[in-house]
């Protein structure tokens, strides 16, 4: 292999940034579906929604994406998923043992790099360092896309400054982002939709419930991941990870069904 670089001036690197990051915002400022939050059920969703041709971008607030699928409880990077969740494993490449009977042990680091890979080479978009935080609201209080700013801009002093954010325009929204359900939180600070907050832990029950609440919450809106758990008041599952897998890929369902009519 050669050992020096091609030459390549100053301006031409800033210039390739531009383009390609313009052009990429300029195509994705309307899709099918936005995604926000690029955690195990977001990455999860957009990947299933790519692989079938949908236009889907992921919105992510912090600089990696992952959300808390890099650890597993207690800042121990061994990440557990119960039975059925190996098999997202499997389809992932994602190399895991047995630790119990039904329950599976895998490397937070090497699960979560091959999911955001995933989600990366079946075509999803992402755009990170963008923090939601608004819903664009249509006829009928329908959801038809996102509010956004860069994530720094939380951090400026308002009296020194004030950066208005701007808007992405869907079909349909995914609340994937975990614990706080930015999406459908910012729908009842308008008094849409009022939400009870997580239950407590209880790993026997929480699972099934939050993959079988994983849908549509309001028209526009699919609510997936730990969301589910705040949007339904449903038990919170502690540190494992096979429900996070399956609900986004429940979230991808209904929303290619959706898009489909
Ligand atoms: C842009 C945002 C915003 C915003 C948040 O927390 P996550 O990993 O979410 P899930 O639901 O995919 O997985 C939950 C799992 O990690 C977990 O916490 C479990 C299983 N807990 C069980 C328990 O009992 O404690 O990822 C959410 C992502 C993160 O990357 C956030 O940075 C991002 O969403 N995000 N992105 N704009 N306003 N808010």
């Amino acid at each position: 292999m050669a050992t020096t670089f091609e030459y390549s001036s100053e301006s031409e690197i800033t210039r390739a940034i531009l383009k390609g990051f313009s052009s990429d915002l300029n195509e994705y400022a309307e899709s099918d579906v936005i995604v926000v939050g690029g955690g195990p059920s977001g990455l999860m969703t957009a990947k299933d929604l790519a692989e079938r041709g949908v236009k889907v971008l992921i919105i992510e607030r912090n600089n990696y994406l992952g959300g808390g699928f890099w650890l597993g409880g207690f800042l121990m990077n061994t990440i557990t998923v119960r039975a059925p969740g190996q098999k997202v494993l499997e389809e992932l490449g994602i190399p895991y043992e047995e630790a119990a009977k039904g329950l599976y042990t895998t490397a937070g680091p090497h699960a979560c790099s091959k999911t955001i890979a995933a989600a990366c080479d079946a075509g999803a978009k992402i755009l990170n360092m963008t923090r939601l935080e608004d819903v664009v609201v249509r006829d009928q209080n329908r959801v038809g896309g996102v509010v956004v700013n860069w994530t720094p801009v939380e951090a400026l002093p308002r009296e020194i400054t004030c950066v208005d954010p701007v808007a992405l325009e869907c079909r349909l929204v995914v609340d994937a982002t975990g614990h706080d359900a930015e999406v459908v939180s910012a729908l009842e600070r308008r008094g849409i939709v009022k939400i009870p907050g997580e239950g407590a832990m209880w790993v026997e029950k929480s699972e099934d419930l939050v993959v079988e609440h994983t849908g549509l919450v309001h028209p526009g809106l699919i609510v997936a991941g730990m969301a589910v758990s705040s949007v339904y008041g449903l038990p919170r599952m502690g540190p494992t990870f096979g429900a996070m897998l399956l609900s986004g890929k429940r979230a991808a369902e209904v929303a290619y069904d959706i898009l489909k009519t």
